[in-house]
């Protein structure tokens, strides 16, 4: 019985599969993005293949002919499964199953499998399960080999690495209960949300994608200490911390879960109260590892992901990260910021400037106020501290002048 056991823990071994369908198009990177969330997921690839098609087959993904040659891989290579780099249909998964005898995985497995052993506050938790859930709901009709837990691990467990439920009937029941109880802790989200509206503090986002070191600038701008690691996904929840710039002025920045090509819809659903951060952000700060080859494909995607979250109309400012590593001299672009800069989180080179940027667009926000208040309200010159500029105060026989730039729903203070 041991080795039964052995056998279904063992480390799978996969081939990725891709369609190519038109020359020139991004399908070699997204292979290699591939290799890399499966990487990242546990499982070791031992092969790629690509086809060239005009459309993705209906039925099994590759034509038949590819099919065979994926046999023949499959056998050579000691392979386990496959990963196709697009998300599956229900019939795609069951008859590449039918033919190839292998556990079939696809791009939005791979993915959530990332974020279920990610996933750590109760929030993402529950979005996870969530979005695992609603993907198997519709894919374990007929078949169980790819979603058992025989040949591997990959595509089976849930968050905290507890076992996903198989019973259909059950599945459903947990999806209502899921959404319940989503529905209770982004009520809370909603409630803190609101509170920071009102405290007209003034709240950036830190978006981009994963890996290009967003959580590494909100650690080095504040104390947050968010992990920060060389693997994708690393930040599932998002974490706000206070700002203190020089001019005494605050604002809030948050760090957001990283985007990626082909971001699983199930996600984007199960995660939107999350992902809809930058929505309810004053402005976005864009992060780009700017020493990688796929810069300009990955900030078109971010700015994709954003529309698609109903983001838009804020001002941007666009970081080139990783300055410290980047040897190329091509000029870094971004014509949808209101403002680039180069920056190294990791090295804390440029942080004033961008300190500074944050200052400039708070400035622009801002309408200026020239005005004598009672002693006694001395307390609404600690909030114009906290949330304008102050330029002067002199305390005077009828008051204190006070001459500051202040948020404009605060004109009338
Ligand atoms: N060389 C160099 N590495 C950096 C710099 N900034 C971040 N990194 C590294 O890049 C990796 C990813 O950084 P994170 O801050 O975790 O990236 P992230 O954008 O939060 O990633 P996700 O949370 O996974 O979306 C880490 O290994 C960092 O140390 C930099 O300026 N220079
Ligand atoms: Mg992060």
């Amino acid at each position: 019985m041991q080795t039964v056991y052995e056998n279904t823990e063992m480390t799978e071994r996969v081939i990725l599969v891709g369609i190519c369908l038109s020359e020139g198009d991004d399908t070699e990177d997204s292979m290699a993005e591939l290799e890399e969330l499966c990487n990242t997921a546990g499982a070791v690839t031992v092969g790629k293949i690509v086809q060239n098609r005009e459309q993705v087959h209906p039925g099994h993904y590759v034509g038949t002919g590819k099919l065979e040659e994926i046999a023949e891989m499959l056998e050579a290579l000691e392979a386990t499964g496959i990963v196709c780099d697009d998300e599956l249909s229900p019939a795609q998964i069951k008859n590449l199953e039918n033919e190839l005898h292998c556990k079939v995985m696809d791009r939005t497995l791979i993915i959530l499998d990332i974020f279920a052993q990610r996933a750590t506050t109760s929030e993402g938790k529950i979005q996870v399960e969530l979005a695992q859930l609603r993907y198997r709901a519709t894919r374990l009709v007929g078949y169980g080999r790819s979603l058992s837990r025989q040949g591997g691990k990959i595509g089976t467990r849930g968050p905290g690495e507890k076992k996903l439920e198989v019973d259909r009937r059950l599945i459903k029941n947990r999806i209502s209960q899921l959404k319940g109880e989503l529905a209770d802790v982004q009520r809370h989200r909603e409630v803190t949300r609101l509170n920071r509206e009102k405290s007209s503090t003034r709240v950036a986002a830190i978006v981009g994608y994963t890996n290009a070191g967003k959580s590494t600038l909100l650690n080095h701008l504040t104390d947050a200490e968010v992990l920060e690691e060389d693997k994708l996904f690393a930040t599932l929840d998002p974490t706000t911390r206070n700002l203190k710039l020089d001019s005494g002025q605050e604002i809030l920045l948050t760090d957001t879960v990283g985007f990626v090509r082909k971001l699983p819809h199930h996600l984007v659903e199960a995660f939107k109260s999350t992902l809809e951060e930058a929505k309810y952000a004053d402005y976005i700060i864009h992060v780009v590892d700017a020493s990688n080859p796929q810069r300009d494909k990955q900030m078109h995607i971010v700015y994709e992901t954003l529309n698609q979250l109903g983001v838009s109309g804020k001002k941007i400012l666009t970081l080139f990260n990783k300055q410290d590593i980047v040897y190329d001299k091509e000029v870094l672009k971004d014509l949808k910021a209101d403002k680039t800069l180069l920056i190294s989180a990791k090295k804390e080179e440029g942080l004033e400037a961008v300190k500074e940027a944050l200052e400039e667009f708070l400035r622009e926000d801002k309408t200026l106020l020239e005005k004598v208040f009672r002693y006694e309200d001395a307390s609404k010159i600690q909030s114009i501290r906290k949330y304008g500029e102050l330029l002067e105060e002199e305390y005077r026989q009828d008051g204190i002048y006070v001459k500051a730039y202040v948020p404009k729903e605060m004109y009338n203070i």
